[in-house]
């Protein structure tokens, strides 16, 4: 990661990685996803737009989006500007199709009910499959807007930019900041995936345990795994059954990283025995 992506997050609320994925990968998203973006799931309101499809459950479906999730180069990122031990909140597809009109301006952070100006709470990101540009509904952000308070952003004199970008580019943005998606004028459709990370203490939007197989979440990269809520938020909010949710994936699985609260929790809790310390987690 460079300072300056960093700098000019912090700075803007947005940057622009350019052509952080290759070809290939682009690809190889679009022939995953495929056989999902035949009208199946049609956008259901204004927001989600009512000519554009949505996939959720992308983890579930589409393998490779695991690489966009974990990119190293957007890790890197938040792990600057998030909690640690962040999760993924949602991955989707966002087809917009010809005739899509402009989403209103929102944040992606609004479940949290604190008012603005504060901190942000969750960081997307938005990759660009198809090329984005101002005639097929980039979309569009406004710097500096998560310095902002909950005035609505009409009336105000925004500056607005449109992330235009070739494909497998990202942009990534805080929770904070007002951006939506733009209209999409040309004859063709303008494909896109979003990843969006939350704190990991605030629930995701997507329930993952439901909508991604535990053998599809198997085969993850640990990481992955994690992000999907795998993980133990210290001391030890995650747990299922009082065990770490990885053992639910891996029952060899030991997690040596353990801080002292969680190692003093896993080993206080043993069904049916009395023995109150010194075992492992089950
Ligand atoms: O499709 C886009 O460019 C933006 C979509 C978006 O911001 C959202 O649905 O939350």
């Amino acid at each position: 990661m460079t300072a300056g992506a960093l700098d000019h997050l912090l700075a803007q609320g947005y940057v622009i990685l350019a052509e952080v994925i290759g070809p290939d990968t682009v690809a190889e998203v679009r022939r995953q996803l495929d056989p999902y973006l035949q009208g199946r799931y049609p956008g259901r309101n204004d927001f989600e737009g009512l000519h554009s499809e949505r996939v959720y459950g992308l983890l579930d479906k589409a393998p490779v989006v695991a690489e966009l999730v974990a990119h190293p180069q957007v890790l890197a990122l938040l792990d600057q500007v998030m909690e640690p031990q962040y999760l993924l909140s949602a991955c989707l597809a966002i087809q917009l199709n010809p005739g899509e009109t402009c989403q209103t301006w929102h944040y992606d952070d609004a479940f949290v009910s604190m008012p603005k100006p504060r901190p942000w709470y969750f960081a997307s990101a938005i990759w660009a499959i198809d090329e984005f540009t101002a005639d097929n509904g980039a979309t569009e952000i406004i710097p500096g807007s998560h310095r902002w308070g909950d005035e609505a952003v009409e009336g105000r004199p925004a500056e607005t930019v449109v992330a235009e970008m070739p494909p497998g580019s990202v942009v990534v943005f805080l929770g904070t900041t007002l951006h939506r998606g733009g209209a999409n004028h040309t004859t063709v459709k303008r494909l896109a995936i979003s990843p969006q990370y939350g704190a990991p203490w605030a629930r995701p939007q997507e329930t993952f345990m439901l909508s991604v197989r535990r053998e599809m979440a198997a085969r993850y990269p640990v990481r992955v795994q994690e992000l999907l809520g795998y993980s133990i938020h210290p001391p030890f909010m995650g747990h299922a059954d009082g065990r770490h949710p990885r053992k639910h994936l891996d029952p060899d699985f030991r997690d040596d990283g353990i801080s002292t609260r969680s190692a003093t929790f896993w080993e206080d809790w043993e069904v049916g025995t009395a023995r109150p310390q010194g075992s492992r987690p089950r």
